[in-house]
């Protein structure tokens, strides 16, 4: 089937099982009838190492690398510590922030979405700091139950400073998709980060083009399909 599958901001974690068996399902059902599947960041609630024994990520990894489709990968803001032995494990391949792709004749750009943000200064300045790689690697020497710590603290200190920020504040900022889609001279974005899902029309360098954003899976899935006819945005129960 001439088709590619987008999901994003899963956020997996053994508290939700429902969520982790819809994806085993979605997996099974969708995944096997596309050309190939990018996950768009946040498919785990939190990565604190590669070596963490979570039977969670065994599950997702076995699932994973039963598919005989490509299975790209970029981090997200939870799971940006993601690395490659368990892409591996997972049959996946990473790709960078940013990636250009052609499909059926558009230019897409993907990403995670957190770095059109660009309003949300505190973010910014969280990201830049836990993006050192000197930090990454003094992080992921640590003593497991000493990471598993520092993410609760860092999750806790994420919820407190969301609820004294704006809505506006944490969506994507106009000026940043224009720029960055002009950069790429994508006709098409898509991000998750946001959920909020919808399709936007804009206009870049003069041209029309559309702006896709997954949903989470809170409450139900969320995947966008790319084929010949164009963009869909598709929200199905777990
Ligand atoms: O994730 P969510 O939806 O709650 O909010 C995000 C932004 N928050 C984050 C933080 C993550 O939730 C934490 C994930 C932990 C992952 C595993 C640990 C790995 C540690 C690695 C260390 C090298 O991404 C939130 C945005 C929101 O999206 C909307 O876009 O607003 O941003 C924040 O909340 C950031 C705050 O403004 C500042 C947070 C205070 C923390 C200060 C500590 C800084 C020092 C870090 C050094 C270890
Ligand atoms: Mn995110």
């Amino acid at each position: 089937m001439s088709r590619t599958l987008f999901i994003a901001d899963l956020h997996l974690c053994q508290q939700e099982p429902a969520i982790t068996a819809g994806f085993l399902r979605f997996l099974q059902r969708e995944a096997t009838a596309c050309e190939a599947l990018y996950i768009l960041g946040d498919l785990f609630e939190s990565w604190i190492g590669d070596d963490d024994p979570n039977p969670l990520h065994q599950q997702v990894a076995e699932a994973l690398s039963a598919l005989t489709i490509p299975v790209w990968f970029i981090h997200g803001n939870r799971d940006f510590l993601l690395g490659k032995k368990f892409a591996a494990r997972c049959g996946m391949q990473l790709l960078p922030e940013e990636q250009l792709l052609e499909l059926y004749g558009h230019r897409v750009l993907i990403m995670h979405g957190d770095t059109l943000c660009t309003d949300d200064a505190g973010y910014l300045r969280f990201r830049e700091k836990v993006h050192q790689p000197w930090l990454q690697r003094l992080f992921l020497r640590l003593p497991l139950w000493l990471r598993q710590k520092v993410a609760v603290r860092l999750r806790n200190d994420s919820q407190q400073a969301n609820q004294t920020k704006s809505q506006q504040i944490m969506d994507v900022n106009q000026q940043a998709v224009e720029a960055v889609m002009e950069r790429y001279q994508a006709s098409l974005l898509i991000h998750g980060h946001t959920h909020r899902p919808a399709i936007h029309r804009l206009t870049v360098s003069d041209h029309p083009a559309e702006r896709a954003v997954l949903g989470a899976w809170h409450q139900e899935g969320s995947m966008i399909q790319v084929d010949a006819d164009g963009v869909s945005l598709i929200a199905f129960p777990w």
